[in-house]
């Protein structure tokens, strides 16, 4: 009977940490931006941040948006598309955003590399030079 006991415990205890080490992610990642007034992304006081992620990472781009110059017809003040190095839009990563705090939930690209992230609404004349950068490591080479 004792062994039995121990038999259990021991598999409880290797179950759990075979659940620790598989690195899968339960929670996603929270990115904090800012689109702001003077079209620029920002994440804390850094402005078109590089931010590092995981090839597939889920996360949540938790966005405050302010409205600059000019706003869409739609309403939406600044907008968001991932272009991948061949300036090709990456599949799930486009939105329109909308005065005050809105949660994207995405994943990362799989395949590494550099990602560039562009404002998709003419929001003023500094429309062009908002964005900010990703980098996806992976599995694959790193960059
Ligand atoms: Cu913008």
């Amino acid at each position: 009977m004792r062994k039995l006991v121990h038999l259990v415990l021991i598999s409880c205890v290797l179950v759990a940490v075979c659940q620790s080490q598989s690195g899968v992610p339960t929670q996603p990642r929270v990115i904090e931006l800012t689109a702001g007034r003077d079209s620029r992304y920002r994440e804390g006081g850094k402005v078109a941040p590089t931010i590092e992620v995981r090839a597939g990472e889920p996360l949540i781009l938790r966005i405050t948006a302010v409205r600059a110059e000019t706003v869409a017809r739609d309403g939406s003040v600044h907008g968001l598309a991932l272009l991948d190095k061949n300036s090709g839009a990456v599949s799930g990563w486009r939105f329109f955003l909308h005065p005050g705090v809105q949660d994207l939930v995405v994943s990362a690209p799989d395949e590494p590399g550099r990602y560039t992230a562009v404002c998709t609404v003419i929001c003023s004349d500094g429309h062009e030079g908002m964005g900010f950068t990703l980098i996806v490591t992976g599995p694959g080479k790193k960059e």
